[in-house]
């Protein structure tokens, strides 16, 4: 770990390059995921009623736009968004230092006089947006208007993502969640600097989008096209990339109760409300099967700007070892020819990415590197937030370990896997997988407070994480977690205030 004024004399180039990090100081303020750089200054910033958002690149005004309605709500200001320099100003700029931070680097200026952000993209700018909020009160994270004063004390933060994929992932086939209720997901997890939502959209217990040319697919609880538009619309103007997730061969049975053919013998299967995985197949020897699966990629991948197509892959147990090689490779050429990138769970043998789940498989991840895949690191023991947290947890699953928060903060994903390394990885994913879990109570139960951790270990410098120094930072977000009305676990390891 860098002391911290040897930090101090590292250069931008080196900030740039992603390979420094300061030391985190107790004075600093508690932010979640902890920046690359963090310096307090002298003095503090007051947002009074006057202030105005500044911007002058037409690409800022979206994310100036939308700062300015969550500051309205809570201070019942007027913040008008003006073209020019004002009390609070975003700049788009390839001047260094924010220039050379990269897609998502920014930093950010507190000063008594103004808050200046800036950084190379609008998508920096709402990356910075971010921090910003957390060095607010908590309660600028109300719904209604809160009494002032509404002041930041005087810091300069330097921050950049160490990768470029931190995702969550939510299981809708298991249980269905309705629009509204993914966008609430989406708004929580984004202000821990997630860029991927990961949508589990099919599997044996139901399939939940809309194919127009099959379609019985889609029986009860599923977004139509323009359902998942909206979805893919709202996320991508919180600068979240949408990853769908088709599941193929196996996890199938919702599809193979919907059409006869697509079952071997030809006969329809039961629909299934149980939690048994491995049971289903696609039948890899008929012509159908691929008539379906190329209708299904062209009509998601049309919805889908973002350049992922998952096609699943894992625990194809049901399907012979030879049949599913077969069946991946011509899954590989239908999602190239609608021009997706494959990528599956780590049982995949083809694709650009694949996932590391299972603690007990570590070789097909070491194997997936060996093919040229890059890896999401989503370790069933430390990122499933449908663990249970203890024995006693209300809700979940414990077949990979009960995982304490302590638990899923405390790893690295460049060191989890023996032969896989940081240029191995393209970042790391919390899956949040619902036999268990019906409602969004639930849902944020078990994310919070797991999910910040998680988006950390994806954004923040190795060598400047520490459980100890989390856990501060962490119980500093429950405030914020309350004054939206957030459920979250009240775990013992965490020294709540
Ligand atoms: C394993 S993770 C599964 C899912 C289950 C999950 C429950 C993975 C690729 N497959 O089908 O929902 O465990 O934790």
């Amino acid at each position: 770990m860098p002391h911290r004024r040897l930090a101090a004399l590292m250069t931008a180039s080196a900030l740039a390059a992603g390979c420094t990090a300061d030391a985190p100081d107790p004075t600093s303020p508690a932010l979640v995921p902890l920046p690359v750089s963090v310096r307090a200054s002298e003095g503090g910033f007051t947002l009074d009623a006057g202030a105005r958002i500044g911007v002058r690149e037409a690409g800022g005004v979206p994310v100036a736009e939308g700062l300015a309605r969550l500051l309205r709500r809570a201070t019942g200001y007027a913040l008008p968004v003006v073209r020019q320099e004002a009390e609070i100003t975003l700049e788009v700029t390839s001047r260094p230092p924010a220039g050379g931070l990269g897609q998502e680097g920014y930093t950010l200026d507190v000063t008594p006089e103004r808050v200046r952000l800036a950084a190379a993209t609008p998508e920096g700018l709402f990356r910075g947006v971010q921090t910003l909020r957390q060095l607010l009160p908590p309660k600028v994270e109300s719904t209604g208007p809160q009494p002032g004063p509404w002041t930041i004390d005087g810091v300069r933060v330097e921050d950049r993502p160490r990768f470029p994929y931190r995702g969550v992932m939510l299981d809708v086939a298991r249980h269905f969640f309705t629009v509204e209720q993914v966008k609430r997901y989406i708004d929580l997890a984004v202000a821990y600097k997630v860029n991927h939502l990961h949508l589990h959209l099919t599997d044996d217990q139901g399939w939940r989008i809309e194919i127009k040319s099959w379609p019985r697919l889609a029986a009860d609880g599923f977004y139509t096209q323009d359902d998942y538009r909206e979805i893919v619309r709202y996320a991508a103007e919180r600068f979240v990339t949408v990853v769908p997730e088709i599941d193929t061969p196996g996890h199938t049975n919702a599809a193979l109760a919907a059409y006869a053919e697509l079952n071997c013998d030809g006969r329809a299967r039961e629909p299934y409300r149980g939690r048994e995985v491995g049971f289903s197949s696609l039948c890899t020897s008929k012509e159908v099967t691929y008539r379906f699966l190329d209708d299904v990629v062209r009509e998601v991948a049309a919805l889908t700007p973002g350049p992922y197509l998952n096609l699943g892959g894992d625990e194809a147990h049901s399907t012979d070892p030879e049949d599913y090689e077969k069946f991946v490779t011509r899954a590989h050429q239908i999602v190239d020819t609608y021009g997706k990138r494959l990528t599956g769970w780590a049982e995949m043998t083809s694709g650009e990415v694949a996932q590391h789940w299972n603690p007990r498989e570590p070789d097909r991840a070491v194997a997936a590197v060996a093919r040229g895949a890059k890896l999401i690191m989503s370790p069933a023991d430390r990122s499933y937030l449908d663990m249970k947290y203890t024995a006693g947890t209300g809700y979940g699953l414990d077949w990979a370990g009960l995982v304490e928060v302590g638990d899923s903060y405390a790893w690295d994903p460049a060191t989890l896997v023996e032969g896989v390394t940081e240029k191995d990885i393209l970042g790391v994913e919390a899956p949040l997988w619902t036999e268990t879990l019906e409602t969004p109570d639930a849902l944020e139960y078990m994310a919070y407070p797991r999910l910040p951790g998680i988006a950390e270990i994806g954004w923040s410098p190795a060598a400047a994480r520490s459980w100890e120094d989390y856990r501060g930072r962490l119980a500093a977000q429950a405030p914020r977690w309350q004054a939206q009305s957030v459920t979250f676990y009240r775990s013992p390891e965490v020294p709540w205030h």
